[in-house]
């Protein structure tokens, strides 16, 4: 097997991701940790830029080739190792997967990103109850949708019985809405899918608190 590289930090989600599909597939992986906040931020480093020159993590070496952009990375690796399947088989339960892991991707996490914080809170001189406000807003937004998809869903995990593409995503980003302590009572659906997702091994294992870079 080729080894596998992951450029990664514990608090960041994206690279969660990564992780958690990392496990399911019950892939070996070794991991560099890009502290996001020491030195000014190790991934404005050239060292690091080289690699991934949008100054983000997560970045994955496969094969001596360099993957960048979570969901690209997972795909990647799906396609490589088929099993288990992070996507279904059905062509339109397919695209209703890759819908929901891209309301987190695309539509939530870039607005409450690190670099967006820190925007908010230099630049435009946000106090962190505004902060605050702001981050809460774009989860109760994304979040509200994601329940709403999840009534027509049958099974424990987001797309049906098998963990999905789309629960790599979930997953994360409520871990940082919890941090964020945004009020998830309203989406109960959305919550008994990560009380399974938290119960299996490859989630677990992935946890910002298991790995070797988390700080207390
Ligand atoms: N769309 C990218 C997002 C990557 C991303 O935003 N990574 C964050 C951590 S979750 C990061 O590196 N932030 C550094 C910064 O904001 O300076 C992906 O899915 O890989």
């Amino acid at each position: 097997m080729a080894a596998i590289e992951l450029y990664d930090y514990w608090r960041s989600s994206a690279a969660y991701r990564v992780r958690i599909a990392l496990n399911l597939k019950g892939l070996d992986y070794q991991q560099h940790s890009v502290h996001l906040v020491k030195d000014g931020g190790q991934q404005h480093q050239d060292e690091y830029t080289a690699l991934n020159p949008q100054h983000l993590v997560p970045t994955l070496i496969h094969d001596e080739q360099v993957l960048t952009q979570s969901l690209a990375i997972i795909e990647y690796l799906d396609e490589q190792y088929p099993e288990p399947a992070l996507l279904p088989q059905d062509v339109l339960a397919r695209a209703q997967c890759r819908a929901l892991a891209q309301l987190v991707a695309c539509d939530v996490h870039p607005l409450n990103n690190l670099r967006v914080l820190q925007y908010l809170s230099g630049p435009l001189a946000a106090d962190a109850e505004q902060k605050s406000a702001w981050y809460s807003h774009w989860i109760a937004q994304g979040f509200s949708a994601y329940e709403t998809h999840l009534a027509n869903n049958k099974g424990p995990y987001s797309c049906g019985e098998q963990p999905s593409l789309a629960d790599c995503c979930l997953m994360p980003q409520v871990y940082n809405a919890r941090r964020f302590q945004c009020d998830l009572s309203p989406y109960p659906r959305l919550l008994a899918v990560v009380q399974a997702l938290e119960a299996h091994p490859a989630f677990a294992a992935a946890a910002p608190e298991q790995q070797a870079d988390a700080t207390p």
